[in-house]
């Protein structure tokens, strides 16, 4: 009996294998990536402030064209820390949910932005 329900079970396993790659395709035509860059100097973040669609995955890429501290970027929705040195980029992704607001600033929170999902 025992014998019986691993086989049943590996039936199973093989059909979703089986199954998964046309729905991995079907999920990523649906799917509209954000492309979005922020430009980090010794003066803040630009733009401080971007309106994106909820629901639709963003890669967020801050570019430092300076020195400062904006450079180290802390963005506590995401639970992530970025340290860029000029002439750096680095990219975050994540998906925003509809009426998310995700800030971003500075270790010291002088300089802040923001991400405002609709
Ligand atoms: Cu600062």
């Amino acid at each position: 009996m025992k014998k019986l329900n691993v086989m049943a079970g590996l039936a199973l396993g093989a059909g979703v294998l089986a199954v998964a790659p046309q729905a991995v395709l079907a999920h990523g035509k649906d799917k509209l990536v954000q492309n979005v860059t922020v430009t980090v100097d010794g003066s803040g973040y630009h733009p401080a402030a971007l309106n994106l669609k909820a629901g639709k995955p963003v890669h967020l890429t801050f570019v430092s064209k300076g020195g400062g501290c904006a450079n180290a970027i802390s963005i506590p929705a995401l639970k992530k820390t970025l340290s860029l040195k000029p002439g750096q980029k680095k990219e975050v992704v994540f998906t925003p949910k509809k009426g998310q607001i995700i800030g971003f600033a500075c270790s010291m929170k002088m300089y802040k932005g923001k991400v405002v999902a609709k």
